[in-house]
Formats: C-alpha cells, structure tokens, sequence
C-alpha cells in the first residue's frame, strides 16, 4: 500500500493529488509479493519504522532481545519451509550479531536472507565516522551465498527477488541485503514502484539429473553386497519425504540417518542402522549419500571409521562442487533430491534384487545387542540423576507426541540425546547442524514454534542454554508452545572443574545448583525444578499439554558428562607434562 501525498504541480499552477510511495513501502510490498509473510528482528535506527509498518501490513514481526537469536530463527524457517527466512537488523554492531547465524544458515545450507539497515554510503566510504558507521556489504560477502546493496528505491524490487532466488536455488544458503538509511525515506511515484516490484517464479528449479548419472549409480548399486543410504539434512530439507521413503522401501537398503535426518523415515523402522552406526560405515561396500556431505560429521568418507573393506560412493547433491570433495565418488548425481531420487525409483521398477540376507542379519544382530545395552542404562533410576535416565524421560516424551519438533545443543546433552531420542516423523529434529555451535536454542525454538504452530521441546545442556537464554522473555512475550529442559550439572561438560591455584572458579563451571526455572517465571512462564526421571517426565508433559512457555531446570550429576561429549577425539591435548 503506497503513502498519498498532496503536491503542487506548478506547471498547471493548479493543486493535484499524487501517489507516491517509499523505500519502507517498497521493500513490504516486495516481501508481501513473494510470500514472505514472518520477519525475525531486533528494531532500531534505520529500520525501526520498517518493523512497524511490516507488522501493520500484516507481516508476522517477531522482535527479539539479541540479533543472533533472531538470525537463528529465520535460518530454521528456512529450513522448515524452503522459503528464505529474513532477519532484520539495524546498522554495524545489530548487523554483526545477525552475521554469526547467516553464516551458521550458509554452513547448513539453510535459506536466509539478513536485511540490514546500514549508515549513509557516502560517510562510509569516506569513513568520516558515521553513527554505526561500517562497511556491511564487504563484511557480508565472505560469509554467506550472495551479497547484494540497493541504492535506489526504484531497484528494491530487484534486489528483493535476487536475494530470493539466490537464497533458495542450488545449494540453498544465506544472502546478505544491504539497505542503507536514505534508501528507505525516498520517495516514488506509486505507479512506478508497484511495476518495479518483481515476483520470483519458479525459485528453486527441479534439476533434473541426466539419464547417464542415474544409470551408472544404479548400475554401481545393484553390484553392491553390503549397501548403505545414509540419509542427510539435505534430504530432509528437500520435503520428498514420500518418494525417499519408496526407494529406501523398494530396495529393501539399510539406511542411516544424520541428526537432522533422523524421522524421515521412523528411528524404529526395520531398516534403520542408526543403532549399527559404526558396523555399517565400517562395513558397507557402497554408500549411497544423499543430502549429506562428507565432512567431519562422516570423517571425511576415510579412516578407522571407515574400516578398510574398500567402497565405492554414490553421492546425491545439488551443488555440483560437492562431489570428490574428500573423497572419489564412483558415481555422481547432481540434482535436486526429489527429481534425482524419483529417477532412482523409476530405473529400479524394471527390477530389483533385495540385498543380501547376511549383510541385513549382521545389522539386525549388532542393533539388538546396541539396543538391549542401551536400555538397560535408560532404566537406570539414578540420583541424582545421570544423562541417560534423564534421556529415557524425554525419550517416552517423544513417542508419545511424534509431531513435536525437538531443540537439541549442548555436548553431552546433545550427543546423548540424538542417539537416545527416536524420531518418527520429518524435519522434527533441530539441532547444532555442521559447526556444532552452541546458541541456535531459542532462536530455533522461536522459528519452529512460529512457522509450524506445533508445540516445541527444547533439550539444553546448561551452558548451551545460556547462549540465547534471555529470549526466555521472547518465548512469553509471544506466549509460544515452547517447553524448555535444561540439563543442569553445573557447567560445560561436567561441573567439577577447579582452579589449581584456588583463586577462581574453574573455567568449565557455573554458579553451582542455579535455579534456570525462576528465568521463566521472572516473566510470567512456568518454572519446575526437578531430580527424578518420574518428575521430570511430570513437568515436561505438564509444560506441552498447557502449550505454556515452560522451563524445567533438570538436575543432572555434575561428575556425569565426558569432556567434549562425543567428539573429545577432537579436542587437543597438551603434549608437555605437568612438573
Ligand atoms: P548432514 O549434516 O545432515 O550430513 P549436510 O549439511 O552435510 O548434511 O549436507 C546437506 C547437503 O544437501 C548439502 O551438500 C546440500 O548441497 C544438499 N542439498 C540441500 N538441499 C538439496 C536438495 N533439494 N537437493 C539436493 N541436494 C540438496
Ligand atoms: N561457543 C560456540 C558458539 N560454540 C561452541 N560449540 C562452543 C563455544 C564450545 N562448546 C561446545 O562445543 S559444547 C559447549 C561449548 C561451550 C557447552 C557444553 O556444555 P553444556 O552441555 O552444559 O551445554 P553438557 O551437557 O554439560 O556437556
Ligand atoms: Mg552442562
């Protein structure tokens, strides 16, 4: 809707009406057009009015207390929706806040756009000291897919659809947008602004794979006798649940599901090798990857994970580059998942022998040994309590409500719960994705509640939760369906950590036994304090079938936690002794 402003037409020398619009309006109307109908942001000096004005033409503005918590959640939108999340930030600092989560989003390959307001070029560029003075776009570029600044009001259009189109086509990932102040103030003839709108059709194009690629990965398949599928983020991204299911289904081929893979198909489904994760990768003599890259999530596709059977790969991407990125891969797909793994389905219609019986028995065999161990430690009704019986609570949490959508950050408390917690339905699991980065919580948990209205189950480790905690307030504000735990042992890791010196605390430990649940309660949530597997299991259904912002403080036992959870591989180590 365009701003009406009476003007002179001096040549008549008579007064006539002329609509005009501006840049505020223009970038709504450009949002509006494409669908974008939710913004993430942090409100101040150029863009404060653009919240408002968003929000009176009906956009979802959803404010935030950090610009990082928002970034988070528009990322996770993206992810969930396929459409570009946009987050809103002011100038320098609000906009480097938003810089950490467009480049989390660039990483994960989550579409984003960061919209940042930012000082006048002309001061910038001869840095005399703007308010918030900074060069944004060249800061952006390196950080994320594209980077685009709009100088013109008649060319916000533009710059909306190329952010767009950018954001989700190919590899999805983050794009910055870059509008400075003086843009969102000029005015334009309304005519003129509505035509230079632009609407992004066909933003994602299928990409289809050739008839060759298909051949040859299926010919590489059919020759395998201990096939694998392991499942990535990508496949779960790409929403061709149905048709993944079919050809998992049809081939009858063990699959593996990364983190945020795991629901595509259920964890409990017969061919499930996640709880025969290292049998299968080290065994396995083709792997057929789709949507998931070999990176150090994989060990790179090489090394004592791998075993030394030798394999061959197939690997499903759209991002061309991907392939033999570590290591050969023997037959390449490039395309989109959906038309690459219905081009599989349709070449294995002509036929299809199931793998052989040995290969799926062995799996079936080490899963029950997995899982029988396994069980036994859930059971375990410790006090106070240890990771795992904590995690059998929220394990029966989630079968009993398989369409909430699970936070999950932390170290112990993350690699613990992702093997723990079985999914059962899609894009259900969010987690800390390709970095490992703590501080995605609450901004995911936002998101997930916003775009998908379902009732969300943060599970947080006690440091991880800091990172984002304040948007506690955030999560009342907008009374969200959010319910939060907090894994308590007092710190990172562990919470038994000391200073040698007996100056200070140690540098993993918080203040010791904190009360997390007077956070929630400091702003009108519901707080619970708990020590058992039975009370906690109490609150947590208490907190999803109120669908009021709830948060459980869980005390876990300080001495329970392994440095670096899972990956203390990775983590290195002093090589000269203590005296
Ligand atoms: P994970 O961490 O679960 O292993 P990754 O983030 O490493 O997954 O890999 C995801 C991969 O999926 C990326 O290489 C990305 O290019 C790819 N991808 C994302 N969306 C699609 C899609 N629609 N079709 C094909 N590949 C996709
Ligand atoms: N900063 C950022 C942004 N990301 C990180 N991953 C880290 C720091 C380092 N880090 C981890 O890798 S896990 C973690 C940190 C600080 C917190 C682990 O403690 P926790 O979990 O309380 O969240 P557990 O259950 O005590 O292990
Ligand atoms: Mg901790």
């Amino acid at each position: 809707m365009s701003a009406v402003a009476q003007v002179i037409d001096v040549n008549a020398g008579a007064e006539v009406e002329q609509e005009l619009t501006d840049g505020f309006h223009l970038v709504i109307d450009a949002l509006k057009l494409n669908d974008i109908d939710t913004i993430y942001g942090v409100p101040g000096i150029p863009i404060t009015d653009l919240g408002r004005m968003a929000q009176a033409e009906g956009i979802r503005v959803i404010s935030f207390r950090h610009e990082q918590n928002a970034g988070n959640a528009a990322a996770i939108a993206g992810f969930l929706t396929k459409k570009p999340g946009v987050c809103l930030t002011v100038s320098a600092p609000g906009f480097l806040n938003g810089l950490t989560a467009l480049a989390n989003a660039t990483t994960n390959c989550f579409p984003m756009i960061l919209i940042s307001g930012s000082s006048e070029r002309e001061i910038v560029d001869l840095q005399q000291g703007d308010y918030e003075e900074m060069d944004q776009l060249a800061i952006a570029k390196p950080l994320c897919k594209a980077a685009f600044r709009v100088l013109h009001a008649e060319d916000i259009g533009i710059g909306v659809a190329r952010a767009i189109r950018a954001a989700v086509s190919g590899r999805p990932g983050g794009v910055y947008l870059d509008l400075p102040a003086k843009l969102l103030g000029q005015a334009l003839d309304a005519a003129k602004g509505e035509k230079s709108l632009v609407k992004v059709i066909d933003a994602a194009p299928a990409q289809l794979p050739s008839p060759e690629a298909v051949k040859r990965a299926l010919d590489v398949l059919k020759g395998a006798k201990r096939p694998l599928i392991i499942l990535g983020k990508g496949a779960a991204y790409a929403q061709a649940d149905e048709t993944i299911r079919d050809f998992i289904e049809t081939t009858g081929i063990p699959f593996l599901p990364m983190s945020m893979a795991k629901g595509l198909l259920p964890d409990t489904h017969p061919q499930s090798a996640g709880a025969a994760r290292s049998t299968v990768l080290k065994d396995a003599d083709v792997v057929l990857l789709v949507g998931a890259r070999l990176n150090w999530l994989l060990s790179h596709g090489k090394g004592k994970t791998w075993g030394d059977a030798p394999k061959k790969f197939i690997q499903v991407d759209i991002e061309p580059k991907e392939m033999d990125s570590n290591v050969e891969i023997a037959a390449p797909l490039v395309g989109d998942i959906g038309s690459v793994v219905a081009a599989l389905n349709n070449g294995i219609k002509s036929g299809w022998q199931a793998p052989p019986s040995e290969w799926i028995d062995a799996i079936n065999a080490r899963k029950e040994v997995n899982i029988s161990k396994m069980s036994q430690r859930l059971l375990k009704n410790s006090t106070p309590m240890d990771f795992h019986s904590a995690l059998g609570a929220l394990k029966q949490v989630i079968k009993e409500r398989p369409d909430a959508i699970l936070v999950n950050e932390g170290a112990n408390t993350l690699d613990l719960a992702r093997g723990v917690i079985d999914m059962y339905q899609p894009r259900k699991r969010l987690d800390v994705g390709t970095w490992g980065v703590m501080g995605i919580g609450m901004g995911f948990a936002v998101g997930a509640a916003v775009e998908t209205g379902k009732p969300v189950l943060a599970v947080e480790g006690d440091s991880a939760f800091g990172f984002s905690g304040m948007e506690v307030e955030t999560i009342c504000r907008y009374n969200l369906p959010v319910t939060i735990v907090i894994f308590n042992n007092n710190g990172i890791y562990r919470g038994t950590d000391t200073d040698p010196t007996g100056r200070d605390p140690g540098t993993t430990v918080f203040v010791p036994d904190s009360r997390y649940d007077k956070m929630m309660e400091a702003f009108g949530g519901v707080g619970y304090h708990v020590t058992t597997p039975d009370e906690l299991k109490k609150a947590v259904d208490a907190g999803m079938d109120s669908g009021k912002p709830t948060l459980i403080n869980a005390v876990i036992d300080p001495a329970a936690g392994s440095e670096s959870g899972n990956i203390g591989s990775l983590n290195p180590q002093s090589v000269v002794k203590k005296k």
